[in-house]
């Protein structure tokens, strides 16, 4: 038995001993015992069941390790882990978003072990043997082979494309009446949040809070209610952000993006802006809090109350410098 036969079995061997779970490995060891038929042959099976033993010890101790690698990487797959990194969802559209999140990793682990099995196997497979020529036979102009590894990324791109696109419109989408609504301001560099609970009987006013750099702004939303969120921006392009939503939408001057959440998880969120928008862009944050229906009534109700009344509408200075096309007599 040469060398590379022996490199051979032992890879094979332990490739399979590591995938196998430890009580199945034991099979590897030869369960009749040693064969005595003749001196050559008795020499090469012992040397053969001594390493298949020999093997069978290495491979429980590498599938012992494995398993233990296994169970602290399934510990760590529940909370963020299970999630693959994605925030707790706190919103009754987030699942869209955090499926597609999950099936695109699925889609990428199997296209990445099926890459890395085969270039495993091919190393081995097709390794340099003695007597080999210097280099193996090429294959090119294969044209099935050409079509296969054109058309295959097309494909997954096209399937991954599909699902974009279904989870973008089902996140976008905008049907009936919100329960509530709030006009939101990006300006340099914090945010302006405009309560329009004028119609609402519980509350009967609008109501606002402008953020600065120096007092981050709080955002209060009643939970399992639908609110429209209607972004509009005093100066650059922002980006409205609240990870947990796992939606974000750019914040343009001149150009009103909207879009419907329903928050359905009470707690405390980070938001911030997505788009770098000038020097102190990092510090352009918000905390929003899904809180009850009565505390969001009394939370609009105390900003009303304490001088923050009514809406803020974008500052003149930014709307007469959006890019808003002048009838022509207004022009002279
Ligand atoms: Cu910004």
């Amino acid at each position: 038995m040469g060398w590379g036969h022996t490199v051979w079995y032992k890879c094979r061997e332990v490739a399979f001993c590591v995938i196998v779970a430890p009580s199945v490995t034991g099979r590897l060891e030869n369960p009749m015992g040693p064969r005595t038929e003749t001196l050559d042959e008795r020499h090469l099976v012992s040397v053969e069941v001594a390493g298949k033993s020999r093997l069978g010890r290495v491979g429980r101790r590498m599938a012992t390790v494995g398993s233990a690698t296994t169970l602290l990487a399934l510990a760590g797959c529940s909370g963020q882990g299970a999630r693959l990194g994605l925030p707790v969802a706190s919103s009754a559209e987030a699942p869209n978003m955090g499926n597609l999140w999950i099936g695109m990793w699925i889609a990428a682990f199997i296209i990445g072990a099926l890459v890395w099995g085969l270039i495993g196997w091919s190393v081995i497979r097709y390794r340099r043997r003695d007597g080999d020529i210097p280099a193996p036979r090429q294959t090119k102009y294969h044209l099935p082979l050409e079509l296969l590894y054109t058309l295959v990324p097309f494909l997954i791109i096209g399937v991954l494309f599909f699902y974009t696109v279904k989870a973008q419109d089902a996140l976008i989408q905008q049907e009936g009446e919100p329960d509530l609504t709030v006009n939101v301001i990006g300006q340099k560099w914090s945010w302006t949040f405009n309560y329009m609970e004028e119609d609402n009987p519980a509350i009967g006013t609008n109501a606002h809070e402008v953020g600065t750099l120096q007092e981050t702004p709080d955002l209060y939303l009643p939970v399992d209610k639908k609110v429209r969120f209607n972004l509009n921006s005093a100066d650059v392009i922002h980006s409205f952000w609240v990870p947990s939503f796992y939606f974000k939408l750019d914040v343009i001057p001149g150009h009103p993006n909207s879009f419907d959440v329903t928050p359905n998880r009470i707690g405390s969120y980070d938001g911030k802006c997505a788009e770098l928008c000038g020097t102190y862009h990092s510090l352009m944050l918000f905390k929003m809090h899904i809180v009850s229906e009565d505390e969001y009534n009394a939370k609009v109700l105390e900003l009303a109350e304490t001088g923050n009344a009514g809406e803020v509408l974008l500052p003149q200075s930014s709307v007469n410098s959006l890019p808003t096309p002048q009838p022509e007599e207004d022009q002279q």
